[in-house]
């Protein structure tokens, strides 16, 4: 069903909204509406990227682009190919989101080569004309991992989700490792992690073995919402969800449920809005498209959210962390007068 209905996104295109005959006011060309931009995703199954697409269209919508969705597959080739597609069909603006660098430094310079801008989210294609969009990965690892250590002090033994070569996850990394050296304290005991079609389910497996085989793991960061999912679904199977805690990133209302449910382990995450997210990307490859100034490197600064806040604030959506906590509903990222918010 869900890839029914992103291979009609897909097909049809467009996205024409309250703005499709052009903004009063703005600059050439979102004038005269109609601006084609196209969004090539590598990944799309999740709720992460399936709000940061709502996101991107809700943006593009509001300033009447027509925007071309093309869903991520997982597939470095095919998102190559669709990056070709959207240079082929004549878009003025490409956000490319997620991938394998290598991939795509070519075909994302082709894209530059024919006049188009381009705008990068999560995916560093060492390219000066290439804004990256990200989340301050930095920080987000930071901050959960300094929530560990509050709730844990700085000695315990953990195991570690990672899968190298994804920007964000690289980055929340690079901390993970300094708060390791800053804490001899902390270890690394064991370290799992998977990103495909059920990245869930597949941790979820590797998680078993390596609580099986290291009952003395008493924390758990596993920096991405799904990877969090995945460690929880051992947990609760083995019935270790009291002994062991995971601190993750990314927040969507499912994961609002799975971490304030009774005897949950998944005691706190840090995270931004990826539908705030999608509509920044948006705004920058607009913004790049009519010429203005634009910074190298657009940040969305993310929230530490724990299972007590959470709790203590009676929140189950992200409609209600975002009327809560209004910077985490809209960013001043990548605006300008002549831009509408979605
Ligand atoms: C496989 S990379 C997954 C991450 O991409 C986005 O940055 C989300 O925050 C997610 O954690």
């Amino acid at each position: 069903m869900k890839s029914i209905l992103l291979a009609s996104v897909a097909l049809a295109g467009f996205a024409f909204g309250a703005h499709a005959a052009g903004i009063p006011g703005a600059p050439p060309p979102f004038d005269q509406g109609g601006v084609k931009i196209a969004l090539v995703s590598y990944l799309s199954a999740g709720d992460f990227f399936q709000a940061y697409q709502s996101g991107a269209e809700a943006q593009a919508k509001a300033l009447g682009i027509d925007l071309r969705v093309f869903p991520g597959r997982q597939d470095a080739s095919e998102e190559r190919a669709q990056i070709e597609q959207a240079i082929n069909l004549g878009v003025k603006g490409l956000v490319i989101d997620h991938g394998l660098p290598e991939s795509l430094k070519d075909v994302a310079q082709k894209a530059l080569d024919a006049g188009i801008k381009v705008v990068a989210f999560d995916v560093n294609l060492d390219n000066p004309k290439i804004p990256q969009v990200e989340q301050s990965d930095h920080e987000l690892s930071r901050l959960s991992l300094q929530q560990a250590i509050r709730e844990n002090g700085a000695s315990f033994k953990a195991g570690y989700v990672y899968v190298a070569g994804f920007a964000p996850l690289d980055r929340r990394d690079e901390t993970w490792r300094e708060i390791k050296a800053a804490n001899p304290g902390i270890a690394e005991v064991v370290r799992i992690g998977a990103v495909n079609d059920t990245t869930a389910a597949t941790v979820a497996d590797q998680a078993k073995a390596a609580l099986r085989a290291h009952p003395e793991i008493t924390v758990f960061f596993a920096p991405y919402d799904e990877f969090a999912r995945g460690v929880k679904l051992a947990l609760n199977e083995l019935e270790l969800a009291d002994k062991v805690k995971i601190y993750s990133a990314d927040v969507s209302t499912a994961d609002i449920g799975e971490i304030t449910e009774p005897g949950s382990p998944w005691v706190a995450t840090v995270a931004t809005n990826p539908a705030v997210v999608g509509a920044v990307s948006i705004r920058a490859a607009a913004l790049a498209v009519a010429g203005q100034d634009l910074p190298h490197d657009i940040v969305v600064a993310p929230t530490l959210l724990t299972q007590a806040a959470l709790r203590a604030a009676d929140i189950h959506t992200i409609e209600q962390l975002n009327a809560k906590l209004p910077a985490f509903g809209h960013s001043p990222a990548a605006t300008a007068a002549w831009i509408p918010q979605p």
